[in-house]
């Protein structure tokens, strides 16, 4: 109830801040961009995790806008960072099922000042599998038109159908780290890792892996061929600031 209050207030006066992480190529472990991950800068509780106000501000209808601010952020972040000289390949934003309803989406990438080819959306398999309604439908092909991608979020922790993948198209498979953290260790992981990878070859779509906690489990993960990686491996998410420190190597 109280947080209710406060969430409402939080997006009429944006307290939120955008923390990224790394993602970087399986075999050079090159940056080849960011996920952007939300955190609300709660006057006196401080930083707040998604988890601690998400599920609230569903409830409160308003992740959409959450999501929209958010993207806001992402926008600004990387002119800022290309005027300090990093041109920041891409950066994959989450969005929740009433973002992707909202013909805005499109509009707010066109709109943004950032070529759209270096903007990934990250939708959960639920969300595609539920909804493709014709606005998703219609929004999804825009996006693909502007050069936008389409990445699968936790892909494996919900109702994956091979169905669904052909008529999405998406081009990025994360896999989730559930799935991840096991394969140096179990071997029905490692093989379900690499049978992922192998759907993701047959139908042309690029693999992440995400939760790479250690250069053992890169390796692994690479072995079993996943294009990309993510995880504390490679950097925890940071503030802008931060991760441009962190990225050129200065500060
Ligand atoms: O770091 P972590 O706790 O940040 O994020 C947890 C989860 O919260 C992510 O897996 C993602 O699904 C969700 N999340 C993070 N940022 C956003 C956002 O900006 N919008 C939405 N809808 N979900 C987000
Ligand atoms: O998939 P989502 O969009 O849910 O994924 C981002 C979440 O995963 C964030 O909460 C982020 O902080 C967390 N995360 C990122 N890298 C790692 C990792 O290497 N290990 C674990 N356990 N969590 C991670
Ligand atoms: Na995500
Ligand atoms: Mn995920």
């Amino acid at each position: 109830q109280h947080t209710a209050t406060e969430l409402l207030r939080a997006c009429e006066r944006d307290e939120f801040v955008v923390h990224y992480q790394p993602q970087v190529d399986a075999r050079s472990h090159a940056l080849t961009g960011v996920e952007a991950l939300v955190r609300w800068n709660h006057p006196q509780r401080g930083i707040l995790m998604p988890d601690q106000f998400l599920d609230v501000a569903d409830g409160l209808g308003v992740v959409k806008e959450i999501d929209r601010i958010v993207f806001r952020h992402v926008a600004r972040d990387m002119l800022d960072w290309q005027a300090r000289g990093l041109d920041m390949p891409k950066v994959a934003v989450n969005v929740s099922s009433k973002r992707l309803h909202d013909p805005a989406l499109v509009h707010d990438i066109s709109a943004s000042g950032v070529d759209p080819a270096r903007f990934c959306i990250e939708i959960l398999e639920s969300i595609y599998l539920d909804d493709t309604n014709d606005v998703v439908r219609w929004t999804c092909d825009q996006l693909s038109e502007m050069g936008t991608k389409i990445a699968i979020d936790d892909f494996g922790t919900g109702h994956a159908s091979i169905q669904g993948l052909l008529s999405l198209a998406p081009d990025i498979l994360k896999i989730d780290r559930t799935f991840i953290a096991p394969i140096l260790d179990e071997m029905t992981k490692a093989t379900l890792a690499h049978a992922i990878v192998q759907i993701g070859r047959c139908l042309d779509i690029e693999v992440i892996a995400e939760g790479v906690e250690t250069l053992e489990h890169a390796r692994r993960a690479a072995e079993l061929g996943c294009d990309i990686l993510q995880g504390y491996a490679f950097g925890r998410p940071l503030d802008a600031q931060a991760l441009l420190r962190h990225v050129t190597g200065t500060g």
